[in-house]
């Protein structure tokens, strides 16, 4: 009775007040363990009943004190869910999303192919030497097809990269002579001017695999592979014989497209070629046991056509309405 009244008098009883009660009834030292302590007292056939009657007493107390608690507690919940109510009908605010920019989309979408063909991303520094930049690519000082690449000098010996190609020296070197596959993204620098495809600040991908018996007919499959892969199952490539000191054969690849009219076109988008056992010699390759192929893909030129952006400048200007039309793109 006496905790009756306590829990119906005390509306607002607090779950401290709630523990004394559990301490004073049902602790160790409590009136129940009391009660029981007093069994030893009374007459042996008695026992039995006595005890039945306190364990049920001491059932009905922990019962009661539970159903207050959540009773307490639910009466708090509703109190919280009272004052956090959320008004619908206010107007909602508007929440900013970035969008990944069309360069990096185009880069991981090549990552993406790459990495599940077994290569490895690479990458090399933007401020880079001479000897890697051109000399290790098989052309020397005076080379005249250092002219193809108009570069920013730093001082002799340094300039900003002018194409992805050093990497593959660094990469072999490091290698130390055994099988690679590396793709490697980044930033080039050319003294180019600026106009509708051209940039002076540019992005390539290169590509790169070295073993033994590499073909041709590797180079070929992997490039339509991913070129497929970039603008779908019904584009082709077609294969011009090309320059480039460190690659022999050398070839420009173009891929087709459906022009306007109906008829099909073709528009270039990467450099590629057997690695040159000039190459692989001096990076400690042996061409006579190894051979390999390369490629060295223009990223804008990848994301014009697959975007159709009509200026190589959108993709630096940061204009936001440029930008926000790639959300959600993949
Ligand atoms: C090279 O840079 C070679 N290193 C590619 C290569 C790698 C060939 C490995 C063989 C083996 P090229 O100068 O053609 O090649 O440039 C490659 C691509 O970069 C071009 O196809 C083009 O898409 C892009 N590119 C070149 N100059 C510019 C520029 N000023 N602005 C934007 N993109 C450019």
């Amino acid at each position: 009775n006496d905790l009756n009244d306590k829990l119906k008098n005390n509306a607002e009883l607090q779950l401290a007040n709630l523990e004394e009660l559990r301490q004073k009834f049902l602790s160790k030292k409590g009136e129940v363990a009391n009660l029981m302590q007093s069994l030893k007292n009374i007459p042996n056939e008695e026992k039995p009943i006595l005890g039945k009657l306190i364990n049920e007493l001491k059932e009905e107390i922990t019962l009661k004190l539970q159903n207050k608690k959540q009773e307490l507690e639910d009466a708090e919940l509703l109190k919280v869910l009272e004052t956090e109510k959320i008004d619908i009908t206010l107007p909602g605010y508007e929440f900013h999303t970035g969008s990944i920019h069309p360069l990096n989309a185009v880069i991981e979408q090549v990552e993406d192919l790459f990495i599940g063909l077994g290569f490895m991303v690479a990458e090399g520094p933007e401020v880079e030497k001479d000897l890697y930049n051109f000399e290790m690519m098989n052309m020397e000082k005076d080379h005249p097809a250092r002219a193809m690449q108009d570069s920013f000098y730093i001082d002799q010996e340094t300039l900003l990269r002018t194409h992805t190609s050093p990497v593959q020296a660094r990469m072999m070197l490091e290698n130390k002579g055994n099988p690679l596959r590396i793709i490697c993204p980044g930033k080039v620098y050319r003294r180019d001017n600026d106009d509708a495809t051209h940039s002076h600040q540019f992005m390539q991908i290169e590509g790169l695999v070295i073993d033994k018996d590499i073909s041709f007919a590797n180079l070929k499959e992997t490039l339509l592979t991913l070129v497929q892969n970039l603008f779908g199952k019904d584009r082709e490539i077609r294969l011009r014989p090309s320059y480039f000191p460190f690659t022999e054969p050398s070839v420009e690849v173009d891929v087709s497209y459906v022009k306007k009219d109906g008829s099909k076109g073709y528009i270039e988008v990467l450099g590629a070629g057997l690695v040159h056992p000039n190459v692989l010699k001096m990076a400690g390759y042996n061409p006579e046991e190894f051979s390999g192929f390369a490629f060295g893909i223009g990223v804008e030129r990848i994301a014009i056509l697959k975007y159709h952006i009509d200026d190589i400048r959108h993709f630096y200007t940061n204009d936001i309405r440029f930008l926000s039309q790639f959300k959600g793109v993949k």
